[in-house]
């Protein structure tokens, strides 16, 4: 059978300062579900990448006395430590100053020309002479002045191009109709449809000429493509589409079967639900499935962002706590589709109650016992001794399944409490079939066998239900239930047997126990440390 095929993205973010734990949970989160269908036999594509053109990457570029080419590559590295750090699998980096990405935009730009999709006009705004910037009529507000600099702004106009919203905005409500999933959480589709689409949609501005830091229009030299066409275009030029070498825009994107799933934040809905899919109808190519608002990751003080400085980065978290535990709580703390509080205290929470108590805690029971009972080797696996066997057992297969199907569904943050779940009730069965009193019997060696088989099925199921998160804890379970590395595989899942009479070798536990108090502390610090956080 062939494979099923999946793409997946994350918004390819501008590199005008350096990631912040928001970046790096939409990322995380991303790379959490490529990771999961890679592991369950899917081919997957998985990119990221940045969004370096624009009048503010030029005007920090200016401040800094640099060129903007300059300036993004040194942001660029910062990102692509980031994810080395957070162990972020992605399968392409497309950065917008590529030359890959500049010829395909321009070559998109022509035909939608050709088309009549794109007209010159002229695009009206506030202006401020001394920034040398257009702004909208919300960013100069009521005072109008400019945002950047506080000079008065006075009303101008720039020769401009244009794309024509209004020939496709049918053809959109119409695949709304016949896609009720394409925008995921539901709510949003209705804020899309009630506060851009029935008022009235605009033309979109899609060239600017007051500025020079973008990808120049062939036809009008002077134009430099404005910011969202050349953005969202990522997506299929990453893939090679008009480009000589088109094969795997060929095999993923052009393929109706594969599945497209882009993940983005509430900031940037509008673009990926309202004017990408006109674009990609103007190039006569097929929509995404679905486009994934997630929520943000907010400080106590509001939203973490990098204008308002109060940004954590990921960096002293991962160094300090290890890369699996920040990968766990940014999927657990922060339903997937809602936003989250960043605080110290559901930080080490988090770390404490599921990581060293559940997990660790399960682990360690399970391993120093089989150490103590049976001379370290897992009994055969057997059912049926104990009352409580079959409904493990049960539960094993419901998790599987649950887990499976959450995460299909992107409901991530749901998929992995399910699998917390199965933890817990294994932490629980060890005190209800209580194997320190079946020891002292010797005709409940049995019972005691069955136990044993049972808890190091859980961990070796949870563990492998949980890689795409424990990027390097999995496989030190996997180190400790004594299994072989040809042996940690999907498939064997669902094999019951599979421990039978392995030996298991005691380790380090997984996740020590935090001191709740100086670790809160620790982290407060890092909070108000340098903002301009960066890789070493
Ligand atoms: O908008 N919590 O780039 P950007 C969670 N270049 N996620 C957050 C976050 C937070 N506090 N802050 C940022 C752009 N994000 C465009 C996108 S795509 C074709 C072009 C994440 O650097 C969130 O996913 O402002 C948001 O949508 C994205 O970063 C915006 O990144």
């Amino acid at each position: 059978m062939p494979k099923k095929k999946f793409y997946i993205s994350t918004p390819i973010y501008y590199p005008s300062a350096s990631p912040h734990l928001g970046h790096a949970y939409c990322t995380t989160m991303t790379d959490v579900i490529a990771r999961g269908k890679r592991m369950r036999g899917y081919d997957v594509f998985f990119v990221t990448g940045l969004d370096e053109h624009g009048m503010k990457i030029q005007k920090n570029a200016e401040a800094k006395g640099i060129t903007p080419q300059q300036f993004v590559d040194e942001i660029s590295e910062r990102f692509l430590s980031l994810w080395k750090a957070m162990d972020i699998q992605y399968d392409d980096f497309i950065r917008t100053t590529q030359e890959r990405h500049i010829k395909t935009v321009q070559k998109i730009f022509s035909k939608m020309l050709e088309k009549d999709d794109i007209y010159l006009s002229a695009y009206e705004g506030w202006y401020c002479v001394h920034e040398e910037s257009f702004w909208t009529e919300t960013q100069v507000g009521p005072e109008h002045l400019c945002p950047d600099c506080g000079r008065p702004v006075e009303k101008s106009s720039e020769e401009a191009y244009f794309y024509r919203c209004s020939k496709h905005v049918d053809s959109l409500l119409k695949f709304y109709d016949a896609n009720p999933a394409f925008i995921t959480p539901e709510s949003r589709k209705n804020e899309m449809i009630n506060t851009f689409i029935k008022p009235g949609l605009q033309d979109l501005c899609v060239s600017r000429t007051s500025f020079n830091w973008g990808i120049q229009v062939l036809e009008n030299p002077k134009h430099v493509v404005y910011v969202w066409l050349d953005a969202l275009t990522n997506y299929i030029t990453t893939l090679g589409y008009l480009q000589e070498d088109d094969s795997r825009f060929q095999y993923f994107w052009n393929d109706p079967e594969t599945e497209v799933v882009h993940v983005i934040g509430a900031d940037i809905t509008r673009f990926h639900t309202i004017y990408w899919p006109m674009f990609l109808e103007s190039l006569g190519l097929r929509e995404p499935n679905r486009v994934f608002v997630h929520g943000l990751l907010m400080m106590k003080d509001g939203k973490m962002s990098k204008s308002k400085g109060n940004a954590i980065s990921a960096y002293p978290l991962i160094e300090r706590y290890g890369v699996d535990a920040v990968r766990y709580y940014l999927v657990s703390e922060v339903p997937f589709g809602s936003d989250g509080t960043f605080t110290p205290e559901q930080f080490v929470m988090r770390v404490n109650q599921d990581l060293a108590n559940n997990f660790g805690n399960l682990l360690n029971r399970t391993v120093s016992m089989i150490g103590k009972y049976f001379d370290g080797e897992i009994p055969a696996f057997s059912t049926g001794i104990n009352p409580q066997d079959s409904e493990i057992d049960e539960m094993i297969a419901r998790t599987i399944a649950a887990y499976e199907a959450l995460n299909d569904d992107l409901k991530v943050t749901e998929a992995y409490a399910e699998v917390m779940n199965l933890v817990s009730r294994a932490n629980k069965y060890i005190e209800e079939t209580a194997p320190w009193a079946l020891a002292k019997d010797p005709e409940k060696k049995e019972a005691l066998a069955s136990v044993m088989a049972h808890l190091a099925r859980v961990l070796f199921v949870s563990a492998m239900l949980l890689k795409p998160i424990f990027v390097t804890k999995s496989d030190k379970v996997f180190d400790q239930l004594g299994l072989p590395s040809d042996k940690r595989e999907y498939s064997f899942l669902s094999d019951a047997h599979l421990l039978d009479g392995i030996k298991v070798n005691k380790g380090e536990p997984l996740f020590p126990r935090l001191d709740a108090e100086a670790e809160e502390k620790a982290i407060a610090e890092m909070m108000a440390g340098p903002k301009e956080a960066v890789a070493a």
